[in-house]
């Protein structure tokens, strides 16, 4: 491990991020970006036929089941000691986007927000983390976080985050990973060149999922994941849609009972 639990937690509590270099094999960041410029092909075609185009440029959702290299980082499982330590045991995938950063665009990333609308403190319902697939820089519009501000609940004003918010700078194959409750932007580039990302979010599993990845990927796939694979993709927290599916012994529930 990279950096103690005890510090990450440390770090967690008082800025509400953590930088941690280098996790991420260079081959499979190198895939990873070639499969989201494909995913980018697809999910753009969809944003633009359901005419939300202008605010979503350069940006992707749901990479479960759009390229092999997504699942596979999943279940390397880079970070799961400081996820498990943080949310003080189980925990689900709650969404797997991307940012494709490039100059002259904006969309809604860019503006000063959070990832979770029910602010609650110092309790973890939500974790954000991004995936450095480029390296993060000042000119390419590296991430801007406003360290502490998991603890403020009102959003602060434009001209005090942007004094006060760092640009969080790392080479590609980075993780950082932040507390949903930080106010943060995506920084604006002025590179010529793209700095993407992928950004997986996970939440406690009562939180609902934003996207159902066992319907995507398909209830039956299930046996051919490790047991924490198909606890992070959620199979232990599924809604059962039938009173068949619904009456069965714990080892067949949908929903375990060990999920919070
Ligand atoms: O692309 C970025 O730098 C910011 C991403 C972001 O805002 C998010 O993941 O919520």
């Amino acid at each position: 491990m990279t950096m103690e639990l005890k510090q990450f937690s440390r770090r967690m509590k008082e800025k509400g991020w953590v930088l941690l270099q280098g996790l991420v094999p260079p081959n499979l960041i190198a895939r990873m970006t070639i499969d989201l410029e494909a995913a980018y092909l697809h999910c753009r075609a969809i944003q633009e036929l359901n005419g939300i185009a202008g605010d979503t440029e350069n940006t992707v959702h749901h990479l479960i089941g759009q390229g092999a290299s997504f699942l596979e980082y999943l279940d390397g499982h880079y970070i799961h000691p400081y996820l498990e330590q943080h949310f003080s045991g189980n925990y689900v995938l709650n969404s797997f986007g991307a940012a494709l950063n490039k100059q002259q665009t904006k969309n809604y990333a860019h503006n000063i927000h959070r990832d979770v609308r029910s602010y609650s403190r110092e309790f973890p319902l939500i974790i954000n983390t991004l995936v450095m697939l480029d390296d993060f820089t000042e000119e390419n519009g590296a991430t801007l976080l406003l360290s502490g501000s998991h603890l403020l609940e009102e959003k602060p004003e434009e001209g005090y985050f942007s004094a006060y918010a760092e640009p969080i700078l790392g080479p590609a194959g980075s993780i950082l990973i932040f507390d949903s409750n930080v106010w943060h932007a995506a920084g604006k580039s002025r590179s010529f060149t793209n700095r993407r990302s992928v950004t997986p979010m996970y939440s406690r599993p009562f939180v609902k999922s934003q996207f159902d990845y066992p319907r995507v990927l398909g209830y039956e796939r299930g046996a051919e994941f490790s047991e924490l694979t198909r606890q992070v993709l959620g199979y232990n927290a599924r809604i059962p849609a039938s009173l068949d599916e619904w009456y069965q012994p714990p080892a067949k529930r949908m929903y375990k009972s060990n999920q919070g």
